[in-house]
Order: C-alpha cells, then structure tokens, then sequence
C-alpha cells in the first residue's frame, strides 16, 4: 500500500467521496477482515473492497424494501432453478455510477481495480442460457424499477470447472464460498420447514369439512441468504434470495431411543445435501430423486415466503393475485402450483375452487425447450414416496381438468391421453409442463418461432382449448454487462457518438447507424476490436499456448456443447477448410481462428466426444507448418459468464448454427451482434428476429428453415445421399472415421461419423453441410473487405434495441405481470457517502 500517494486534504466533494471510499476499505480490512496492509492476501484486498462496494449499495436496499412495504405495490417473484450470475464487483460499481471513483480510490493506495475485478470467482449457479437469463431479468427488473425478487437455491458448488485434460474434459468440483462470499447476508430468521416422505391422514374438522394431514414427515429447513441486486442509475436495490438446506434442531427420537448418537447426527446431516450441489445437465433432465427434492425445496421455502410477505399486510388470500405474480421459469419450479394449492387449502383452509383461482390467476410459466427429451416428467412413485399429499392434488387437478377436456372435445381419446397430467407407461409419470400450462394464466415461448412451435406442435391440444394463454416474449439480454462491462472500448466510442442514453434504452442505438458510413468512426470501431482481439490472443496464449493471428478472422462457437447446437457441423467446415489448404498450399485463404467454448454434461458422451474431437483437429492443425496461422483451432476451456465477457467483444464472427426449429431462442447470439460480430446462423430462436432488425443483407443465414426440415423429416431423410453426393464432404467423414485425428486409437471418432451416417443424423448435419460451407465462403469473402465488414458490423450493433433485457422485462411486465414501475425516493442519507 502506497502511503504517501493518500489525498490528505478532502476540501473538494470529490475529494471527499474518495477518502470516505478509502476510509471504509481500510476499516473493512481492519474491523471486518482482521488484517493490516502487512498481513493482507490479494483475496483479503479483494473482499474489503466488495464490502466497501456492497456497503454503498446496502442503503438503498433498505430504503427500496421499505418502500416495497410502505407503498405496497405488486411484486414479482421469479422462481428459477437457476442463477448464473457471474461476477458482481464490476457490475454493482457500473450500476452504482461509481467505478471510475472507485478506481482513483484503488489507485491512491496503489492498486489497480481491474485485477481485484479479474481476481472474483464466478457465482456459476446455472448451467447456460436459461440461468443466465435469470440473472439479466434481475438487472432489468432492478434497473426499471419494478418490485422484483428471485427465488432460487443457494448451491455450495456450482457449475463443475472444466479442465481439459489430454484433449478431453474433466470435470472439478466448484467450491465456490470456500473462500466466503461478501455479497451475500444470511437471513437466520426466515427459516421455513420444508416436509418429504410421511404419510397423508383424514379427518373431520369441527364443520364436518374433510381436512388432510401431512405426518411422520422428514423434515429440512431451508435458511435464506440475500444478495442486493441494484438497478442501474436509479436508488432501486431489489433482492435476490437463495435457499440453503439446514437440518432441524429435533433429533430423530427413535435412533436417540436406541442410544445411537452418531446416527442420529448422520441422518440430520445428510437433509443439508439438498443444497449442495447445481445438476449440471442442460436441456435434459436428470430423472434423480436428489433433483426432485431439490425442485420442492424451491418450491415450498418460496411459497411460503411468498405468502408470509402477503400476510403481513393483508388478511384476504382472494387478494394475492393483485398483488403478487410468480413467474416459473421453466417447469423447474412447477411444483409451486400444486404447494399452492396445498397451502391454501390444508393451512387457509380455503375450499378447491377458490384456491385454485388464486393459484392460476397468480402464476405463469415460460417454456424453453421443444427438444421432448427436455420435457420434466416424475415417476409418481416418487411422489408418492415423497410427496404423498402432492400426489393427491395432482390427480385432483387432473381430474377436473380432464372433465373440462371431455366436455369440450367429447369422444377424443386421443387428446385425454395427450393432454393427461399422468404419462400412463409401464412407468406412470406426472408431466410437468402439463401441470404448469393447466395451473397457469400465461404460458411464454422465449422467441417468435418457438412460441409458434409450441403452440402448434409441443402444445397444440392446450393451445386450442385455451389460445388466451398463449403468448410470445421474445428473450434479451441486459447492455450494461454484456456491453458497458464487458466491452469499455466500444461502450465508450459509442458514448462519444450518440451519447449515453443507450445504458437504458438501447433502441438509442439505431443513432449509429449513419456512422457506419463514417470512415472515421468506421476506423474507431475497427480499433476497438483489434484491441479486444489482441487482449484474447493472449489470453489464448497464456492459457492454450498457441499463438494466434490477430489479423485472422475470429470465428466463435461459444455455448453448451449438445447435439443440436451442431458444434460438430463447425468442425466439419473446419476440415473442410484445412483440407483445401492443403490441397493448394500456396492458394490465397481468408485466415481464421476458430474459436470454441462450452462444457458437456457429465454423462453426455456423445458432447464430450465431440469436445475431444475439437482439440484433436487442433492438434493437427495447428501443428501442420504447411497450414501456418491462416488455420487455427481453439478450444477454450472453462467456458463461464467471465470468461464470454472476454470472447464476445473480441468476435468478428458468431456461429448459431442448431437445426432449424431446436433452439428456442439463443441469447450468445444477441450477446455477440452487440458486440459487432456478424452472425452466421440458421433461421432458428431468435436469429430470425435478428434478421429482421439488422436486415437481411447483413446476416449470412443458411440452410433448411424450420418447415423444411419438418417436411425432409416427413418425406424421409436419407444422409447417405447427401454425404455420397459431396466429395468434400465424404472426404472430411472418412478422415475422422478413419482416425486422421486420433492416429493412436483411429476407432476414437467413430461414434460420431456413425451418428450421422448410420443412425439417422436427426439433427441433419449433412443436409445443411454444403449450405454452410457455401455461405461461409460468402463469410470469407466479405472479410477481404474490411471497410463493409465494419460498416456491416455498426450496423448489426445498431441494430440490437430490441434485444435489450428491459424490453422483454417490460413486455412480461404490462402483458403477463401487470406491474408497474416504482420510483424508489432516497429515505436513509446516505448522500453523505457519494
Ligand atoms: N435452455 Cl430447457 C437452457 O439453457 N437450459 C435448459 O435446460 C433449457 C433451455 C435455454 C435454451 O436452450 C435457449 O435457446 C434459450 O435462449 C435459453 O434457455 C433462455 O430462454
């Protein structure tokens, strides 16, 4: 710490708002963490700082929730399985409006912000973009000032660390509050019971009203933690508030009855393994007993919550949906529906009728996924077994259901059967996107192609018995991470061009649209990101030890690795592309580095395959002189909210690739063309919209679109034909099966060349193989012209508004929620600290 460099003479304001910065970081180092400039560690420095930063926050957190109270106006209560936050440092300083004062604070003592910024771990409580979409909806919410709280699980290791290891991945457990975490408060009086397993009994009360209840019950406690979510320029602080499992106090009596302490002590320790650990499997459900319990974990401590707020301040339940709306971000959380009706019943004693009008009128459901296999079903023995009472409720609510369906649709079979809360197999099973389209007012498709899919395929009987509830809300993404944080550079060169007003309101970018044929302000934004470019090659360096060439196109894949987003479509282009290299060594080619990032699930062998297939195409190569640094192969490992804030401002080129009509939405897509990467992409989620904002002249779409490959699929599709009718492309599929790329176990890629040979390609790689390929060399082509290439990327960024997260948030807000936005007016005086 650099003593002498300390203002000493606070006689300006902001003199005096830096030595009050400085003051409460050196008292957190002191007073909060026990350590002086001698003794503290990089992390103690880090930690002192977020506490000074959260202290800053902490008032208008008070002052918001208070008001909340006073005013009482509707709130929303997003329940999601998931929170992929990322780091919040930089974030609540850039919301706060204080990160260049913070900087001078740090700077006066000698440090530098930004490696205490780089130094945070990722809070990695989600898996990819539906995670990650709970956390923008956050800021939004905060930033637009509508009373909105999350409601997830606090996991104590979050997404897995991916390492990869001899080219393949290898998954470490992330610990992430090993080293504590300074954002977050516990909240040791808002512990609720949460019931598993016991048994339902009957009985009369004194009215003769049958009563059901609920014993012989394990029980956990879920314990709250709350993180502060501040808004962007405004004083709403709004709260996120995660659940952690705690045993109870009570011991179980029969095992203490025998004397055996330890296994009493053991059982209560194993209740707190509910929290403990995020599924890492996107996309596709892991049918495990842990996972349920987790879901009704969420599920009872939020309803509970929810209610308690309620009834603090009104005694009529008839009331709730006036002033609360809970939104279920996918059927994660879908058990909320019939907790609800649970409590409201067996506790409020309300008969079914009325609880079940407050249950629908209060909650709404988006759905994010078409793939079938994504689609949550139960075994009702688990039900059963855990949640007997549950069980009864569903079949309750199935029951009615299926007597409206009958009424409506007489003689149809076919659609009881289909629309049928319980999957009658040899397994029975509780569908739960049934249960949240049944038990809900609104049902959200997240892209205007998936909303019509899934109201013409996915939910077709629903959609027609009840069209009302249908609607589309396509996704978005928040500006201030993913460009105001993310990206400095080109947040400050619009800044200077059109101005700020973009931080709120991102349709303000459309104002740079004239600039793209600027040559000033065209070379400007070709600095930025030659800059950023030069920041990830050496990131690449450092962590891959390949030099890359700034200059070459960097071509990015960066998502979840699965079947259906077609990384391995990329890495057959890739092929393709090294083997016209080598064809025609001294031929002119359009230089590219491509770039790849994403974990597989643990189980998904096929994805993680497809992982080791991607390192050892770059293995040869990058290792080929012949092919030098016009070809390069990357994979970066440990794909993480940090580290894509690194690769989308350094993209020249965005890779959405997935089968026509899988992808709901997409947000890495937006996240990129904001960014200034041109998009090559399928008109798939919300690419299509994408399109239409940047225009079709400055997007490269190929292949099949959705109702194409619904009708090959129906004609019947034969990959064969395709892959005999390309001889590029049969080429690049006997050199995988044939072991080009593994010489030392030539049978290792196999697997993958069968899946689309032999086993049916259902995701029709070779269909849309020569598509891309032609495209592509469209891609290459435009790249040779730098000035259009700039001139086409101003316009893709100008082109986002619609993408901004506060437009959606805005959307949900007027046509789901029906909340308004609140102004929160400074109580506490807190001005005396900035
Ligand atoms: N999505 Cl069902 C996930 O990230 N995980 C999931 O388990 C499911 C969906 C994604 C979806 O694949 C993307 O297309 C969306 O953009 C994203 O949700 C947010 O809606």
């Amino acid at each position: 710490m650099n003593d002498e460099a300390l203002p000493t003479s606070p006689d300006s304001p902001e003199l005096d708002s830096l030595m009050l910065i400085i003051k409460s970081f050196l008292e957190h180092l002191e007073y909060t963490l026990g350590k002086d400039k001698y003794s503290a560690t990089r992390h103690d420095i880090f930690n002192a700082l977020a506490c000074s930063v959260r202290d800053r926050m902490i008032e208008r957190w008070l002052d918001t929730q208070q008001a909340y109270y006073n005013e009482d106006p509707k709130r929303v209560y997003y329940v999601s399985m998931e929170f992929l936050m990322g780091r919040t440092l930089e974030n609540s300083l850039v919301n706060l409006g204080m990160l260049t004062e913070f900087r001078e604070a740090m700077n006066s003592l000698g440090y530098d912000l930004d490696q205490f910024i780089e130094h945070e771990q990722d809070a990695g409580l989600g898996n990819g973009g539906l995670g990650r979409l709970a956390a923008c909806f956050l800021d939004s919410m905060a930033t637009m000032g509508i009373p909105g709280y999350g409601y997830g699980i606090r996991y104590e290791y979050g997404i897995f660390r991916q390492n990869i290891i001899d080219g393949a991945q290898v998954e470490i457990p992330d610990n992430w509050l090993r080293y504590r975490n300074p954002w977050e408060m516990d909240r040791q009086e808002h512990l609720h019971p949460v019931k598993f397993y016991g048994k339902v009994v009957e009985h009369k009360d004194a009215e003769g009203n049958t009563v059901f209840d609920w014993i012989d019950t394990e029980d956990v406690m879920a314990m709250a933690y709350d993180t502060p979510i501040p808004g962007y320029g405004n004083n709403t602080v709004n709260t996120m508030r995660l659940w952690t499992a705690k045993s109870t106090r009570e011991f179980d009596l029969s095992f203490f009855n025998e004397g055996n302490y330890i296994r009493a002590v053991e059982k209560k320790m194993l209740t707190e393994n509910i929290s403990k650990v995020l599924y890492p499997a996107d996309n596709v459900p892991e049918g495990k007993e842990l996972r349920f319990k987790q879901e009704y974990f969420l599920a009872c401590a939020t309803v509970y919550d929810v209610l308690y707020r309620f009834r603090k301040q009104h005694n009529d339940l008839k009331l709730l949906p006036e002033k609360a709306a809970i939104q279920l971000n996918d059927t994660h959380p879908a058990l909320c529906i019939p907790e609800m009706m649970r409590v409201l019943m067996d506790h409020h004693r309300l008969q079914w009728d009325t609880a079940w009008d407050i249950t629908t009128r209060t909650f709404a459901y988006t759905n994010h996924t078409i793939l079938p296999e994504a689609l949550e079903k139960w075994p009702v023995w688990f039900f059963e077994h855990i949640l007997p009472r549950h069980i009864q409720i569903i079949y309750e609510i199935n029951d009615r259901f299926l007597a409206e369906v009958r009424s409506r649709f007489p003689g149809d079979t076919g659609k009881l059967e289909r629309m049928s809360l319980i999957e009658e197999h040899w397994e029975r099973k509780v569908r739960m996107a049934n249960l949240a389209v049944v038990g809900s007012h609104s049902v959200n498709g997240v892209a205007a192609l998936h909303t019509e899919i899934i109201k013409n395929h996915v939910f077709r009987d629903f959609y027609e018995m009840y069209p009302e509830r249908f609607n589309n809300k396509t996704n978005g993404i928040t500006q201030r991470r993913w460009l105001k944080c993310a990206n400095p550079g080109q947040a400050d060169l619009i800044g200077k061009a059109i101005g700020n007003g973009w931080s709120t309101d991102l349709y303000k970018l459309t104002q740079l649209r004239p600039l793209a044929d600027d040559p000033v302000f065209t070379a400007q934004w070709q600095q930025v990101k030659r800059a950023n470019k030069e920041r990830l090659a050496e990131y690449i360096l450092a962590h891959n030890c390949i030099k890359v060439n700034v200059d070459s196109m960097f071509d990015c894949q960066v998502k979840r690795i699965h079947e259906y987003k077609r990384q391995l479509l990329n890495v057959l282009h890739v092929i393709t592309l090294y083997n016209r290299i080598k064809a025609n060594p001294g031929g002119d080619f359009v230089p590219r580095t491509v770039i790849f990032s994403g974990k597989a699930a643990p189980a998904y062998t096929i994805a993680k395959l497809v992982i080791r297939l991607i390192t050892a195409v770059g293995d040869v190569v990058n290792n080929d002189p012949e092919v030098g640094d016009r070809l390069k192969v990357v994979f970066l490992a440990n794909y993480s909210v940090s580290l894509a804030e690194k690769i989308f401002p350094a993209a020249d080129l965005s890779e959405q690739i997935s089968t026509a009509g899988t992808e709901a939405s997409g947000t890495g897509n937006m996240k990129f063309a904001l960014n200034g990467a041109l998009t090559i992409g399928t008109l798939d989620g919300a690419n299509i919209e994408i399109m239409e904002e940047v225009g079709r002249e400055n997007i490269f779409i190929f292949g099949m679109n959705a109702d194409e490959v619904e009708e090959l699929r129906h004609r019947g599709y034969n990959p064969k034909e395709y892959c005999n009718r390309n001889q590029e492309l049969k080429k690049v599929l006997g050199m995988i099966a044939d072991g080009h790329f593994s010489p030392a176990n030539r049978d290792l890629f196999r697997p993958l060349v069968d899946i689309l040979i032999n086993q049916g390609d259902h995701y029709m790689l070779l269909a849309d193989y020569a598509s891309y390929v032609a495209c592509q060399e469209e891609v290459s082509r435009l790249y040779l012209d730098r000035e259009q290439w700039a001139r086409k990327s101003i316009l893709n960024c100008a082109g986002m508004g619609k993408f901004s997260s506060d437009r959606t948030i805005d959307e949900y807000a007027r046509e789901i929620w029906g909340v308004k936005s609140f102004k929160v007016h400074p109580v506490l005086d807190y001005r005396q600290h900035d």
